[in-house]
């Protein structure tokens, strides 16, 4: 016998199942908040489970090949960049590629594996804006757990309906065309599970997807396992000279330098974070987060001011 297949709006009980072959109603069944042992579940078909997460995570991926802005990596910098562009601009589709599982990059600690987190003023204002409270030390102020401030900014930004993240995804080059002056523009991202792009040296045919958008956003960190990505491959690409690599740690002239340092670094790059660092041969400023609240925001405004010339 052909069986009718589950769908959202029906719920329909496997061969092994009491009622096999019925097609239960949605109303037919009691749920139950009691939990002195009684507590009931509505009853779902496992295949329920897999098609309600594939229709929505393909239809987005469908959606969002084309996209307005791609943000790459999703650490402080990435996501008050992402915070404040979604928040401007809520017409823009902004889609988030972060290789890790966890998204927040190195902001879950403050430094040397220490919770509370450190913001000098007045990037404090940032902390403001999204509703993270702190504790005022005069010329800086400390969030109690940077944690505090990491689940709360990707909160707001994955409640944006304008913003998508896609996480343990990796991108692995940039998509380059001429533009009509004969100049070279990033016009996109070549992506890949990041599981995969971690194995091509011992697997063959794992080609990348892509993704295109006019304007994306930079924010890999400083140099590390995939860090400073596009940075190194505007090198790699000779869209860059060399390298400026990142510096020793000068709080003082490490965080001006990031954040007015942000910018459209080649045509549809948009810089942001401590990636900068290794890009403009900046100083490090170890556990002080203000820079790169700040720097987000600014690349932000590089991200608009593209779309309004
Ligand atoms: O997983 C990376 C991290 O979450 C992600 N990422 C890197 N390469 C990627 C790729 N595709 C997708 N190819 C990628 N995602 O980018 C995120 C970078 O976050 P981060 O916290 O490393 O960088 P940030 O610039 O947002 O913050 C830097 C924080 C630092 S480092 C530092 C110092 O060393 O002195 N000081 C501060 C405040």
């Amino acid at each position: 016998a052909t069986l009718p297949q589950p769908t959202d709006e029906t719920i329909f009980f496997s061969k092994l199942s009491k009622t096999n072959g019925t097609q239960v109603d949605k109303g037919s069944y009691e749920v139950l908040e009691d939990y002195t042992g009684k507590y009931r579940f509505a009853p779902i078909e496992e295949a329920q489970v897999s098609r309600a997460m594939i229709k929505r995570y393909f239809a987005t991926m469908y959606e969002r090949a084309v996209s307005d802005v791609v943000i790459i990596g999703a650490g402080s910098a990435g996501l008050s960049c992402a915070y404040h562009l979604g928040k401007s601009r809520p017409d823009l589709k902004i889609t988030i590629i972060e290789a890790g599982v966890a998204p927040g990059g190195g902001a879950w600690l403050g430094g040397q594996l220490m919770t509370p987190m450190v913001v000098r003023k007045p990037a404090d204002r940032f902390l403001t804006e999204i509703g993270v409270p702190f504790e005022d030390e005069g010329s800086f102020v400390v969030v109690k757990h940077a944690a505090l401030f990491t689940s709360t900014v990707l909160s707001r930004v994955l409640a944006m309906p304008n913003v998508v993240l896609m996480n343990a995804t990796a991108v692995e080059d940039l998509i380059v065309r001429e533009d009509f002056a004969g100049r070279q523009r990033v016009a996109g991202v070549v992506t890949n599970w990041t599981l995969v792009s971690l194995n091509h040296d011992t697997q063959s045919c794992m080609d990348p997807n892509v993704i295109t958008a006019p304007v994306i956003i930079s924010a890999t960190g400083h140099d590390g396992p995939m860090g400073a990505f596009s940075a190194k491959r505007l090198v790699s690409m000779g869209l860059l000279k060399e390298l400026g690599n990142m510096r020793g740690l000068d709080m003082n002239r490490a965080e001006p330098a990031i954040v007015n340092g942000t910018r459209e670094v080649a045509p549809g790059l948009v810089m942001t974070g401590m990636e900068l660092s290794e890009h403009d041969g900046s100083n490090r400023m170890g556990p002080t987060f203000g820079a790169m609240m700040a720097s987000g925001v600014k690349a932000a405004h590089e991200a608009i001011h593209i779309f309004e010339t």
